[in-house]
């Protein structure tokens, strides 16, 4: 339990500490109950720092002994920490403290996993294991001896000693506390190595408990290829000797960049073909990359305070994002991160939880591990990248790098290594750090034949930009923003008459022309979704359709696919309309064209999710039915099932792999076509080659794509089952079984289903994954989480009241699923309102929760 009334904390109130940490020895004796931390910490006085008292932050410790130069203090203790008199120059602080590991159920601090000790710090856990300045601006370098009773005793940096029940680690790179690691426990290593470009030989390893062995491959594959990358786009070296990774059961996100020793969600890195999907095996292979290029972008150069948690986190998103176009496909890989910025940071930008991607306050840091904070973060860089080019980028890059090794850094650090570089003035740019909400852009256009003032021949085509942002909470007004808009024209025959430029807007009205075109042009703006803004603009659907079949910017072709499917979509829902026939013929003819990746036409076939055309009804002044949206999705397969009869059987054959299964991007393209196929032919057979598919399947992908379409169908009984019974043993599939049932279900049973699965007896609820397989599953199938009764939201908020007494973050992250609540009529506003407010007066409600849900409610 945290304080009862929450303090705000101000990035304007920035002070640094006034003591310096040269270094750290710390020592665990490990016991489930009674752990002991010994801590030896050498304090000198910051010069740069203004006089305050000696303050460590400690949270849930029993303390046992503390001493300042030898000599025992009594310090004075409060439910945040501790207060002590400390000499007037440098000095040696010795403590000693009990925790209980095995009682922390909120995975922060040091916990345990199935027997296994663990840590997770970022951002303020290690206070829960010893006294500390647990700030990102302390760095110090940290020694550490564990003592327990386990074969494999981890900490961070390189190992210096070994012995019966100890062993030492020395980590010679100074880092804030939130990047130590410890873990201990029965596991076995799957060992690689690699050999860095300076020549240092690495050793590397994944550890995992036994019997998992065989899932660790792919993992270790892409960690050397991460490693090789950052190399050479980045120029980043390996630091240490040795790199480990471990994968946890419960850990209440993804994975964590500690100093040496990655900590890994077992999700998020074992995989094998049997029991991952493809989706899994590149969501591990990005995951990776990413908790590995933080070894620079987070570590090396790390955040001065938490507001500037982009500074690591945008950044180290981009570069993964950067690493996965460069090992996949580039515009499949585009594709998908921007569905994913519209599908999680959109309606986080355009509800009571808008944020900058810099906040400025906060009561709970960790509530601000956002996508606004990572994926919009990235779209920043990416945008500034546009700005000043890709020679100046990769300068600044490396002036950031020499300039800030070692530091605890800031925004306007990282701004002023490209305004050195490239002489521009950065301050209007640096809006996208400090508004929050998505600018909107409408474009209007001019044509004319023969502009007076024109010096080649031929005709005129402006361009008009009008940008606007709505008012977030706490920013009723906004100035306008810094757009790179890349823009290409088409003449009327297809053929790209202007090729992409990047028009750089900064005014909140802004007009571009184009002189000398024979004719008037068809504009493809937003290419490569150069902004991450809203485009408003009129267009026909025949414009859309002649994008769709002739854009050379894979993106905006998909994009123009998306739209005709959105507004045909929505004029099925608001006027009882067929679907676009213009549409459905453009894109047939695009399905028909073996030139373009199985993976994007997979891509092509997809159709905007229930959620996002929620949003643009209620952006029209339509409040959405999630049932008349259901409805209208599947009238739409249907029909295109029986349109597409023909072809499916083609298009099917070539999702088909003849080859041994490989999780790269090509065959996983074939796939994805495959199952996007298997999802229409399902409307035509009745299941009859999925069910076919699940029986054959030698792979979890074709396995898994088949239940769902079972499900779907509702001819899953016998699946279900004989799945279950294949994969009890293996958690993380089960978690897959768990999940599908509740998520790919008709609506009317998905509240019931969920409730059921609730007493399974292998649904243990204080796993995070476990947990999310179905209370997540549940809240995002739209249509079944919003019925009409409220049950969706009742069966939610009952374990969310629940969880949040054992695991905070992982509930207050979950209370995010209510943040689009105002979009809905008034009767399910009011049953969501009463769940908030149930969930908001529950005895104990921790901090993390309590910030959400009044963010959520408005106050
Ligand atoms: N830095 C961690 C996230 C920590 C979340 C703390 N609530 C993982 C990552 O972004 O790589
Ligand atoms: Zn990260």
């Amino acid at each position: 339990m945290k304080d009862a009334a929450p303090t705000t904390i101000f990035l304007k109130d920035y002070t640094p500490f006034g003591w310096q940490v040269s270094d750290v020895h710390l020592t665990f004796r490990l016991a489930p109950t009674t752990t002991r931390v010994v801590s030896k910490i050498h304090f000198a006085p910051n010069a740069e720092a203004r006089a305050q008292d000696f303050f460590l932050h400690g949270e849930q410790l029993k303390l046992i002994r503390a001493a300042i130069d030898g000599v025992d203090v009594t310090p004075e203790l409060t439910a945040e920490g501790l207060r002590c008199a400390v000499p007037d120059g440098p000095f040696l602080w010795e403590c000693e403290v009990e925790i209980a590991p095995a009682e922390n159920t909120a995975l922060e601090g040091l916990y345990m996993s199935n027997g296994m000790y663990c840590t997770q710090c970022e951002a303020e856990g290690f206070r829960k294991i010893t006294y500390y300045p647990d700030r990102p601006d302390v760095m110090s370098v940290f020694t550490v001896r564990v003592e327990g009773d386990v074969p494999v005793l981890l900490s961070n940096g390189n190992p210096v000693g070994k012995g019966d029940g100890f062993a030492e680690w020395h980590d010679p790179w100074p880092k804030p506390a939130y990047l130590f690691a410890l873990v201990a426990g029965d596991l076995v290593n799957f060992p690689g190595s690699f050999t860095t470009m300076g020549g240092r030989k690495v050793e590397l390893n994944i550890w995992v408990r036994p019997g998992d062995e065989g899932k660790c491959a792919f993992g270790m594959e892409a960690l050397k290829k991460s490693m090789k990358w950052d190399e050479d786009v980045y120029g980043r070296e390996y630091d240490l000797d040795i790199f480990n990774i471990v994968a946890v059961d419960d850990f209440n996100m993804g994975a964590m960049e500690n100093k040496g020793l990655n900590v890994f969600n077992s999700s998020a890195v074992l995989a094998s073909p049997e029991t991952s999907t493809d989706a899994n095996f590149e969501r591990i292979e990005s995951i990776i990359a990413h908790e590995y290029f933080h070894n620079w972008t987070g570590n090396r150069i790390t955040c001065r305070d938490w507001f500037q948690l982009c500074l690591k986190e945008g950044l180290t998103v981009f570069r993964d994002q950067q690493f996965t176009a460069d090992v996949r496909s580039a515009p499949v890989a585009r594709i998908e991160n921007v569905a994913m910025l519209r599908g999680r940071q959109f309606p986080e930008d355009q509800g009571p939880l808008a944020h900058p991607v810099r906040p400025e306050s906060f009561q709970e840091i960790n509530n601000f591990y956002t996508a606004t904070v990572y994926e919009k973060g990235a779209e920043v860089i990416g945008m500034l990248k546009t700005l000043v080019g890709d020679e100046a980028y990769g300068k600044a890059l490396d002036l950031y790098f020499d300039r800030h090794d070692g530091d605890a850094a800031t925004i306007e650090d990282w701004l002023k290594v490209f305004e050195d570089t490239t002489g521009r003035d950065l301050s209007q740019f640096k809006l996208w750090y400090s508004q929050a909400g998505t600018p909107r852009v409408t474009v209007t256009e001019n044509w004319e034949t023969e502009a007076p003032d024109q010096v080649r021949g031929g005709g005129r085509y402006t361009l008009t930009f009008t940008q606007s942002s709505p008012p977030t909470p706490g920013q009723e007004e906004k100035a306008p923003q810094v757009i790179p808009m890349a823009v290409g024209l088409l003449n009327p025959n297809g053929d790209e008459v202007v090729p992409t430029r990047v028009l750089e807007i900064t005014e909140g009205t802004q007009s571009f022309s184009f002189d000398g075109l024979a004719s008037r042009p068809v504009p493809s703006i937003n290419r490569g979704f150069s902004a991450p803004v809203v485009l408003e603009r009129e267009s026909s659907p025949e414009e859309r359709a002649f994008l769709l079949a002739h854009d050379s910017d894979p993106f905006n072709r998909w994009e123009a696919s998306r739209l005709l499917a959105r507004e045909s979509l929505i004029a099925m829902i608001t006027d009882n309309a067929g679907p676009d026939e213009a549409w459905l013929d453009g894109l047939q003819r695009l399905l028909r064209d073996r030139d373009l990746d199985p993976a994007y036409r997979a891509m092509m076939i997809g159709v905007p999710s229930d959620s996002e055309l929620a949003q643009v009804l209620y952006e029209r002044g339509v409040t959405p039915d999630p049932d008349a949206i259901y409805a209208a999705k599947e009238t739409l397969a249907q029909v295109r099932a029986e349109r597409w009869a023909d072809l499916l059987p083609s298009l099917a054959a070539e999702g088909a792999v003849d080859d041994a299964y490989q999780p790269d991007a090509e065959q996983s393209g074939k796939r994805a076509l495959g199952a996007a196929v298997l999802y229409l032919t399902t409307r035509l057979d009745g299941g009859k080659a999925a069910q076919a598919q699940f029986e054959s399947a030698d792979n979890m992908t074709l396995q898994l794509s088949a239940l769902a379409q079972l499900v779907r169908a509702g001819k899953d009984e016998a699946a279900l089952a004989a799945f279950e019974e294949q994969w009890r043993h293996d958690r993380l599939v089960m978690d897959k079984w768990f999940g599908l049932q509740v998520g790919a279900t008709a609506p009317e049973k998905v509240v019931s289903r969920a409730e059921t699965l609730t007493k399974h007896p292998a649904f243990d609820w204080k796993n995070p994954n476990r947990f999310r397989s179905v209370l997540g599953a549940m809240a995002m199938n739209h249509a079944g989480f919003h019925r009409k009764d409220g049950a969706g939201y009742r069966l939610l908020t009952d374990w969310l009241i629940r969880l949040d007494d054992l695991n905070p973050q992982t509930t207050a992250r979950m209370c995010s699923t209510f943040q689009t609540w105002k979009r809905y009529d008034a009767d399910r506003q009011a049953l969501i309102r009463a769940q908030l407010e149930r969930l908001r007066d529950k005895p104990k409600l921790s901090r993390d929760t309590g910030e959400m849900v009044a963010r959520i409610l408005g106050n």
